[in-house]
């Protein structure tokens, strides 16, 4: 028999979680390149909104979900970590329960090799607790940890997971590595990394029910804005050939039903001539029914006359813009990758192609380092003036970025330490310029009319 490889997304502990379109893109990447070298895949998807137990859970509400593709997850309140005993919120596992976890991994095969995935660095309690139990059904197995709180705290990973190998940066390429040291193995097959279009499609067959497919045409993102990690979590900025992207949303599409996709880019629209407008040229030709979303902030300065006909004629429903802030100087000092004429523009370009204001969400920071209330207030009331929704996004801050230690030295938190207090809920660097009344009332200000 085949060697048995199990792959998990944990749960995430937070705050606050919505399933904004959120599936683990990367780790179903690598569980269709170890399914091309020939290894048995099994997977268990501890955020699974559709698990059926969960469904039958007496003291759980089934999760509200939307014919999109997003919803809410299922969830218990847990107890909150020490650290963050001072927070007056509930603090929520969100996914399946403990008990159902446990009886999933009970139930198969023992595996040869565990994977694991994780997202934000703040969610690592959900994958050390995932991490604990499957070593109590499984304590033999090698279980190998990645994902992006690896690649962003790798220290912190190796010595608190409880994995047995912490690989950080993209798996694809660490894979010869691993089957080396766990099975004295290598792959018969590789893709050409610099070619995205060589790795073979995410197992989204592995997915109970993929009410949404993400779908990514690009890794990276040539821009390098103070607040980001892309450059840190990605090896340089790489793109597919947009034909190709067409061949598998039609792929999931014809073989799946699926009607919803959500992209992942951080950079979709970048060199639009030669691939957002004939992606979404070969959309509209192939005449694919489906739906697009876009909760990544997508460029602005990409959005012309075109563009937002080819958008809003191909279906995109949701989608979301990185405009940031509407201060002059801070759009300059965090990468300049917008000014506020020409995001007027693109707000005219997107409304004389049909799209209403409620429809435009544009992305404004709250929480950056030396901000202050007014500031936000003045972003959300200029995006109110040029037609479009502003939607506050709360600051992460994050080891390695421009902008880390600016973070560091402002935050009442201890952030060199506690990967806890990147968490976007605490507002990790607001001072008293930006309590949470006053964050409270900047959220109703984006909601009044
Ligand atoms: C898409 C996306 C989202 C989606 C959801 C995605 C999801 N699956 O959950 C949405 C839009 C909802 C989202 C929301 C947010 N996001 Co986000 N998001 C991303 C983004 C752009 C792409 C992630 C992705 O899927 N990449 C594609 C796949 C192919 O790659 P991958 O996941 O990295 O997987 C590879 C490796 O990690 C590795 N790997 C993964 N698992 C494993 C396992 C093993 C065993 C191994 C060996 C390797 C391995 O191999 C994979 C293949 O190469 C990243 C930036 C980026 N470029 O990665 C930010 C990013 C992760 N997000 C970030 C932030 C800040 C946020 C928000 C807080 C933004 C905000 N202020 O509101 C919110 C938080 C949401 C919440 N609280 O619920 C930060 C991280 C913050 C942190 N502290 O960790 C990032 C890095 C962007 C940034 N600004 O720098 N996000």
């Amino acid at each position: 028999m085949n060697k048995q490889i199990l792959l998990i997304n944990p749960w995430i502990y937070d705050f606050a979680a919505y399933d904004f379109w959120v599936k683990p893109l990367g780790l179903l990447y690598l569980a269709s390149l170890l399914r091309e070298n020939g290894y048995e895949i099994r997977y268990i998807d501890c955020l699974d909104p559709y698990h059926p137990d969960v469904l039958r859970e007496p003291h759980m509400k089934p999760p509200k979900r939307k014919s999109s593709g997003s919803g809410k997850f299922a969830r218990e309140i847990i107890s909150k970590p020490h650290q963050l005993s001072s927070i007056r919120k509930n603090y929520n596992r969100y996914g399946i329960t403990p008990p159902i976890f446990l009886d999933e991994l009970a139930r198969m095969h023992r595996p040869d090799l565990i994977f694991v995935t994780s997202m934000m660095t703040y969610w690592y309690p959900g994958v050390i607790d995932t991490i604990q139990l499957t070593k109590r059904v499984y304590p033999d197995v090698p279980l190998v940890l990645g994902g992006h709180y690896v690649s962003l705290c790798e220290d912190h990973a190796i010595h608190n997971s409880g994995a047995d190998l912490v690989v950080p940066g993209e798996g694809e390429k660490a894979i010869s590595r691993i089957l080396k040291m766990f099975f004295d193995e290598l792959p018969r097959f590789l893709p050409d990394f610099s070619d995205l279009d060589t790795y073979p499609y995410p197992a989204f067959d592995l997915v109970r029910h993929a009410d949404q497919v993400p779908v990514i045409t690009s890794r990276g993102c040539p821009f390098r804005c103070t607040y980001c990690a892309s450059h840190l979590v990605n090896d340089g900025f790489r793109k597919r050939d947009p034909m190709k992207v067409v061949d598998e949303i039609e792929f999931w599409n014809r073989t799946y039903g699926v009607r919803n996709f959500a992209f992942y880019d951080d950079a979709l629209l970048v060199d639009a001539k030669n691939r957002a407008v004939p992606m979404l040229k070969e959309l509209l030709r192939r005449d694919v029914d489906c739906e697009f979303h876009c909760p990544n902030g997508l460029h602005l300065k990409e959005i012309t006359e075109e563009i937002s006909e080819l958008m809003y004629n191909s279906r995109f429903r949701t989608i979301r813009f990185g405009f940031e802030t509407a201060n002059v100087k801070r759009q300059r000092e965090t990468g300049g990758k917008i000014t506020n004429d020409e995001m007027k523009d693109a707000i005219n370009h997107l409304r004389n192609a049909g799209y209403e204001q409620e429809e435009i969400g544009m992305y404004i920071l709250c929480g950056l380092p030396g901000q202050t209330a007014g500031e936000i207030e003045a972003s959300i009331d200029f995006v109110k003036s040029c037609g479009a929704r502003p939607v506050i996004a709360e600051f992460s801050p994050i080891p390695g970025t421009h902008l880390w230690n600016d973070a560091v030295s402002c935050s009442r938190y201890d952030l060199k330490n506690e990967p806890l207090f990147h968490n976007n809920t605490l507002l990790p660097c607001a001072n008293d310029m930006l309590t949470y009344e006053m964050y409270d009332r900047l959220k109703a200000r984006t909601r009044s009319s």
